[in-house]
């Protein structure tokens, strides 16, 4: 039976789009929906595409359809199309999972060469969950265990185009352990009193791009974790949400290296902070973050414009004895303006132990928004030496160290 269901798939999906430039078209509608839930049908159809031996395309046309879980992996044979041209939702219980390990909704591993497009929409129905996390009060929370929305793991050459993700129950979107891989015009949306739903977690990856996007969430638009090298962020709009964040880095010794990430052309709006980068005191991490770049960026009443954090320690979790020993180094932050909803519009905490090194500041214009009668925006240093060109406004400090602590 289930290999009769599968040829009739391949010939319908063939017959009918003749004109396709994809060998087969495996349309997930054709494969016995039951009330609108296409998880089987998905997977059948994902396991089709993935054995093809040449291009093929898997298919949620229009319409609202329901997913419990999907983990759609690889190797696969040939390019993949994945085009989603219907709302996409998932169940609301959080932990109604079949596959009890999966830490995801969608989860897409072990591929290459993937197209994501279509239009549609991942609807991760997040408002459960959201109640259940408790993740501010607690470390070991249990959302630790909640799934992510659309979930990328050693996915090499691939393309994520088109499509929203939204109401993620953790984690809207991640892309781990990939290689060269783009986001190019998503929309990710969850409201912004909505727990830890991260826009899109990088981590271990090399030449990964976000590109033309608008990101507004509860938590960090993008994070970026540990071992990156080379991503560009580019004509982003982040907001609201806690802006872009390289890190929290250096909280156990295995983490390494961070190199060049370049966040260009992006505009915050209403968010905590702009651009941030936060290090872990008092561990023994001696990783680098180097060559990053914060170029040409626009703050709409953002509460910390651009912040460096090396005594990131939330919850009271670690101890401010030790200063960090993660180094930061060749950092350009040049041409941000607009205006600043606090008046730290520029705080630079670097570590005691590992000054900010090679740091080159120019063409700066932030502007306090709050109550003129409070003075204006200001800059803070600690452990930082730097070049400045053009204007500076808040101006920068005197002294390399200004001992003010970071506000929490
Ligand atoms: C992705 O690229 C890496 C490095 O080139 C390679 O080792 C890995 O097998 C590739 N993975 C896939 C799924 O193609
Ligand atoms: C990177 O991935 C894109 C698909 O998004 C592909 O067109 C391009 O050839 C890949 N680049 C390399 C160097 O493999
Ligand atoms: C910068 O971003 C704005 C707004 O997203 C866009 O209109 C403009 O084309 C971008 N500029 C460049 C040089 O990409
Ligand atoms: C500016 O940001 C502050 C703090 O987030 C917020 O309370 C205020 O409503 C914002 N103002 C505007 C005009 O959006
Ligand atoms: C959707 O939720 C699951 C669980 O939170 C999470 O792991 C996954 O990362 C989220 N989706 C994405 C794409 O993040």
């Amino acid at each position: 039976m289930e290999q009769m269901h599968v040829i009739t798939l391949a010939i319908f999906g063939v017959l009918l789009l003749p004109l396709s430039a994809y060998a087969a078209v495996y349309d997930v509608s054709q494969q016995g929906v039951q009330n609108g839930d296409i998880t089987n049908a998905l997977l059948k159809a994902w396991k089709l595409a993935v054995e093809a031996p040449t291009a093929s395309k898997v298919l949620i046309p229009k319409g609202k359809w329901t997913l419990k879980q999907a983990l759609l992996d690889g190797p696969n044979k040939a390019p993949i199309e994945f085009q989603v041209e219907g709302t996409v939702t998932a169940y609301s219980d959080p932990f109604d999972l079949p596959d009890k390990k999966g830490e995801w909704w969608i989860g897409m591993n072990y591929l290459h060469s993937i197209t994501v497009s279509g239009g549609g929409i991942f609807d991760g129905n997040g408002k459960v969950a959201w109640t259940k996390n408790d993740c501010t009060k607690n470390a070991k929370c249990l959302s630790k265990r909640l799934p992510y929305n659309l979930s990328f793991n050693f996915v090499n050459n691939s393309l994520i185009k088109d499509i929203t993700i939204k109401d993620s129950k953790y984690f809207q979107s991640n892309c781990i352990s990939s290689n060269n891989v783009t986001f190019q015009r998503v929309k990710i949306i969850a409201p912004a009193e909505s727990p830890n739903t991260d826009g899109i977690h990088i981590a271990r990856s090399v030449n990964i791009k976000v590109l033309d996007s608008e990101i507004g969430t509860g938590d960090d638009c993008i994070s970026f974790g540990d071992e990156i090298k080379d991503v560009l962020i580019k004509n982003v709009r982040c907001g609201p949400g806690h802006g872009i964040s390289i890190g929290s880095l250096g909280k156990t010794n295995q983490e390494k290296d961070v190199t060049g990430i370049t966040i260009d052309n992006c505009t915050f709006i209403n968010s905590d902070n702009g651009v941030r980068i936060k290090t872990w005191p008092s561990t023994p991490s001696t990783l680098k973050v180097t060559d990053i770049k914060f170029t040409n960026l626009i703050m709409q009443n953002v509460s910390n414009p651009v912040i460096i954090d090396q005594q990131y320690c939330p919850w009271n979790m670690c101890s401010l004895d030790k200063a960090s020993l993660v180094q930061i180094s060749n950092l350009k932050i040049d041409n941000i303006k607009g205006t600043s909803a606090t008046q730290d519009a520029l705080i630079f905490s670097c570590s005691s132990s590992k000054p900010c090194q090679d740091v080159q500041i120019g063409n700066i214009d932030l502007v306090f928004s709050g109550d003129p009668k409070l003075g204006g925006a200001t800059t803070q240093c600690q452990n930082i030496k730097y070049v400045s060109t053009g204007k500076q406004n808040p101006p920068l400090c005197v002294k390399s160290s200004d001992p003010k602590p970071v506000p929490k």
